[in-house]
Formats: structure tokens, C-alpha cells, sequence
């Protein structure tokens, strides 16, 4: 079946290993040897409570952002890439963010936020992190959601383009993809989900609503670039070893007046809300806690 097709049905595209290894090579070591990757990447204790710092300690577009420092043609203007991103989202999409994620390993992180953090069924590290740090976005794995989570009272046409920068072993916090998870629409984080196995999840749009998906891993070498709707759930566990998971992220939306793209035609299979006003119940928005004790992680 046509990748586009695929897509139709799965939310998802693996390209595989398409991206040119040696330049994303090149990209993983400038990265990694850009900043003191351990736990001198953190605050301290002391400092973080006195003052939490919990919002904008991401990358933003224009915005303390590593990645936009580097020459990235090599993947926007590869050709299977660029056909299929223009025939999804046309050719006058918008790249809203592109950022590197690094998937943090346990040894990194000191003890005290260890505690805070194994319970989070989000593990931003953000606010964590000495503010000079933060033109990148550190995760310690995110429990199952949809990109969706990042953009309440907005459709969700976008997508999320994502590349490995190193291989991606099972200990490397691999993304897990729930395919064709789409067809509820958009639903609140943490997500009724339940029999977690190997190959396979159960979803439901209600607790009374169950349905049995396919689940993918994706363990995959440097240079393997994968796509997904911002309604196809996913996540990652926490990191297994000690090699940090480096990758880069695009978050891509069509333009408003362009109605003849496949994600429209996507979107129009979809039996349920285009959009939430209310994306996450897990965080206390007021508060630096999160709801750790309500919901069960899934990705442990
Ligand atoms: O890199 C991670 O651990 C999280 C990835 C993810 O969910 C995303 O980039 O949308
Ligand atoms: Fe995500």
C-alpha cells in the first residue's frame, strides 16, 4: 500500500532510514557536546523551589532554539520528505516549532527530582533545567497522548515530524505509536487505555467505549524519520540506559485557506471533537504538582 494511503488508515508514516546518517550524525554531536550533559544540567533543589518557573521553559519558534542555529536542508528539502509533507499539509503549511528533544537517562538526574518525576505521567524536565539549557526540550519519557495536548481550541490537522539522531535501541526510550488511534478524535490526557501488550492496546473514547489497536515501536537506527497526526496517541518510557535518545522534531500545520490537503480528508473520517478546549487533566494548573495519584502509568 502507498505510504499515503497507509496514512489514511494509521495516522502514521514510517519512512524508515531515509534522513543521510552522516549529517545526522554530525547534528547528534554538536548537541551532545553543546552543553554538560549529567546532572549539571539541573538545578538545584533549593533553587527550583524557590522559584518553580513552571511555564515557557520550552524552545520556541524564534525563541532560545537550538535547532534553528543549524542548516537543516538536508531534511526539509529531501525529496520523498518534502513530497509527501507538501500532498499531507500543502505546500503553504507552516513549521510552527522545530526543536531537538533529548530523552534523558536516569543517571543524569539527581536524586531529589528522580522522586517528582517517577510519578509524573509527563516528564517535561523543563523547569528542572538551568535556564541556559533550555533552547532544547528534555524528556524522562511521557505517557501515551496526542500532539494535540499542546494545542487546546485548535484543530488538530497538524502534524509531527520526528528523526532519530542516534539509534534507537528498546533501552532508549523508543516511541510507542497506537496506529489508526485517530478515529475517537481528540480525548483528554491521561487517555482511557488498558491490556497493554507487545504488539497491541486497548483505547477507549469512554470506559465504556473500548476498541483493540495496533501498537508499533519504533526501534530504529540514526537517520529513521517517522510522521504522525496529532490525534494518533503515543508515548515513551523512561530512558533504560545510560546513552541519551537525541532526535529532532517539526510540528507542521496547513494553511488555514488550504482545503484541498489529505490531512482535511483525513480529519473528515474522524467520529468525534476536531478540537478540546481542555487538552490534560493530569497538572494542577496552578501548581507545579501534578495529579500523580489519580492515573496509572502506562509506559513504566
Ligand atoms: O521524545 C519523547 O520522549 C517524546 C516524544 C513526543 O511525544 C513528541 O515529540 O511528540
Ligand atoms: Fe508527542
Amino acid at each position: 500500500m502507498n505510504i499515503l494511503d497507509n496514512f489514511l488508515k494509521k495516522g502514521l508514516i514510517n519512512f524508515g532510514s531515509i534522513i543521510d546518517k552522516k549529517k545526522c550524525k554530525e547534528l547528534h554531536d554538536k548537541v551532545f557536546s553543546s552543553r554538560d550533559l549529567s546532572e549539571g544540567l539541573f538545578r538545584s533543589e533549593k533553587d527550583f523551589l524557590s522559584n518553580p518557573d513552571s511555564k515557557k521553559t520550552n524552545p520556541g519558534k524564534g525563541k532560545n532554539n537550538f535547532a534553528e542555529k543549524f542548516d537543516l536542508s538536508f531534511i526539509e528539502k529531501n525529496p520523498v520528505v518534502k513530497k509527501n509533507i507538501d500532498l499531507l499539509v500543502g505546500e503553504d503549511h507552516e513549521i510552527l516549532l522545530k526543536n531537538f528533544v533529548i530523552g534523558v537517562p536516569d543517571n543524569w538526574i539527581p536524586t531529589w527530582l528522580k522522586k517528582k518525576t517517577e510519578k509524573q505521567l509527563a516528564a517535561n524536565l523543563g523547569s528542572y533545567v538551568k535556564p541556559e539549557y533550555r533552547d532544547v526540550t528534555y524528556f524522562r519519557g511521557i505517557d501515551f497522548h496526542m500532539d494535540l495536548i499542546d494545542h487546546a481550541n485548535s484543530i488538530g490537522d497538524n502534524i509531527t515530524v520526528y528523526l532519530y539522531l542516534n539509534d534507537v535501541t528498546e533501552d532508549m526510550s523508543p516511541l510507542n505509536v497506537i496506529e489508526g488511534s485517530h478515529v475517537f478524535g481528540a480525548t483528554k490526557f491521561p487517555h482511557y487505555l488498558k491490556n497493554n501488550t507487545v504488539n497491541s492496546i486497548e483505547y477507549g473514547s469512554s470506559e465504556k467505549n473500548f476498541k483493540k489497536f495496533q501498537k508499533k515501536v519504533l526501534i530504529a537506527e540514526t537517520g529513521s524519520l517517522f510522521l504522525w497526526s496529532s490525534f494518533i496517541l503515543h508515548g515513551t518510557q523512561p530512558q533504560k540506559c545510560d546513552t541519551p535518545r537525541i532526535s529532532l522534531r517539526y510540528d507542521i500545520k496547513p494553511n488555514k485557506k488550504n482545503k484541498n490537503t489529505l490531512i482535511a480528508k483525513f480529519l473528515n473520517e474522524i467520529q468525534g471533537d476536531l478540537s478540546m478546549p481542555i487538552v490534560r487533566d493530569d497538572i494542577d494548573l496552578n501548581s507545579t504538582d501534578h495529579k500523580q495519584i489519580k492515573f496509572q502509568k502506562i509506559l513504566k
